[in-house]
């Protein structure tokens, strides 16, 4: 345990289960799921602050990561009916659209512009198109931005599109490599409680189809991200489950990059009539979260839909990084609400967000490589 942080604890009255919690994370043991809870029921929240920043210096140090990156949305239109979506509209109906490969490109070459290093492709599962589509949605992408890290498509999506084309998901997503993705991100997980899932996201593919696809991408070398749905209407004990099953999938194939917690949105939707988790409850999660997920070396808090303050807070409670600069880009969340509604951020914004707190901004690409050290 280092000083500064073993004088502060003991200044700290703390129960004896909260002690014996506090001494494994500074030996550096894994936390049980019973600790987890433990955790998450503890009131003490500057305590949890101090410890998942114990975690977080043991996998990034000083150092928190932001890249150049847009999104790519290419449709709202969905086959799905997830109670907590309030983005998806059927086709013909006011608010859908769908993007032709020729508005993609035309999209990607404006922000080109912006000296980007990622895309993030992510939509709706449309009814109509299949697996080739999006190979040559990929193929063209590629021919304009041969450079551009392409991360896309949720497993929800890689399902339907492998599904359709009648491919396993093996061939589906080589398929996709062979076409120019690069990696996934971490969307569709919401939770993995096979019953709370079905109540919310009723024809979601399946957690355990979640996982396969995940676990096929690793075993493809197609590295992939992780997120959670939380303040729904889940138990610390399913949010528990959800990050075991991921932290069991981690020891396995090491390929995911980053842990997402994504925060319920209540505008618009037909769970309007929840209240949002307190501020206090999303810093307790990322705490809990990052000690408890000791092999994902990353923890992500997407500014666009806590908005800039909330995660420049959530740095002192084990997030190491903060997605991009987004460049106005995506809908999902200020169409659930969110305060940032033109979503977009410059480097010196997020450079001086975590210079701010005393940590040091790293310029990275989709991988974690450091481009530049601010
Ligand atoms: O899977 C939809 C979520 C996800 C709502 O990998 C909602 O780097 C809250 O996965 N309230 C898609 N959440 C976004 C996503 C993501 C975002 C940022 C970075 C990465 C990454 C991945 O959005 C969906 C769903 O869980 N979502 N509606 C809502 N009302
Ligand atoms: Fe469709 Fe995704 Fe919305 Fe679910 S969350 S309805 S899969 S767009």
């Amino acid at each position: 345990m280092n000083k500064y942080a073993s004088t502060l604890i003991k200044q700290i009255q703390l129960s004896p289960e909260i002690r014996i919690i506090t001494e494994k994370i500074f030996a550096g043991e894994r936390l049980s799921t019973e600790d987890a809870l433990e955790l998450y029921n503890s009131s003490n929240l500057a305590l949890l602050g101090i410890l998942a920043f114990e975690v977080k210096k043991k996998q990034s140090a000083q150092y928190v990561y932001f890249n150049r990156n847009f999104h790519i949305e290419p449709t709202n239109i969905c086959i799905n009916h997830c109670k907590f979506c309030s983005y998806r509209r059927r086709a013909g109906q006011k608010d859908a659209w769908e993007c032709s490969i020729d508005e993609i490109i035309e999209k990607v070459k404006n922000h080109l512009k912006e000296n980007v290093s990622e895309v993030h492709i992510v939509g709706g599962v449309h009814p109509d198109r299949n697996l080739y589509f999006y190979t040559d949605m990929l193929r063209a992408i590629k021919k304009v931005a041969p450079h551009l890290h392409i991360k896309a498509f949720t497993a929800v999506e890689i399902d339907q599109m492998c599904r359709m084309a009648g491919e396993s998901y093996q061939k589906g997503l080589q398929l996709l490599k062979e076409a120019g993705l690069n990696s996934m991100p971490g969307g569709g997980a919401e939770i993995f409680d096979e019953k709370l899932r079905a109540e919310i996201c009723p024809d979601k593919t399946s957690s355990s189809d979640w996982l396969k696809i995940h676990e096929t991408a690793h075993n493809q070398g197609i590295p992939t991200n992780a997120t959670i749905l939380y303040g729904l209407k889940e138990s610390y004990e399913h949010r528990i489950d959800h990050m075991e099953r991921l932290r069991n999938l981690q020891d396995k194939t090491h390929g995911f990059n980053a842990f997402i917690p994504l925060k319920f949105k209540n505008y618009n939707n037909l769970f309007s009539h929840i209240k949002e988790t307190t501020v206090i409850e999303d810093l307790k999660n990322y705490a809990v979260s990052r000690i408890f997920l000791d092999n994902i070396p990353h923890l992500k808090a997407y500014w666009p839909m806590i908005g800039k303050e909330v995660a420049q807070l959530s740095l002192s409670f084990g997030v190491d990084d903060l997605d991009g600069t987004i460049d106005d880009s995506t809908k999902i969340y200020s169409m659930a609400g969110s305060k940032e509604q033109n979503p977009n951020a410059t480097t010196e914004e997020l450079v001086n967000i975590i210079k701010a707190v005393n940590l040091t901004p790293v310029l990275r690409d989709t991988l974690y490589n450091p481009v530049k050290i601010y």
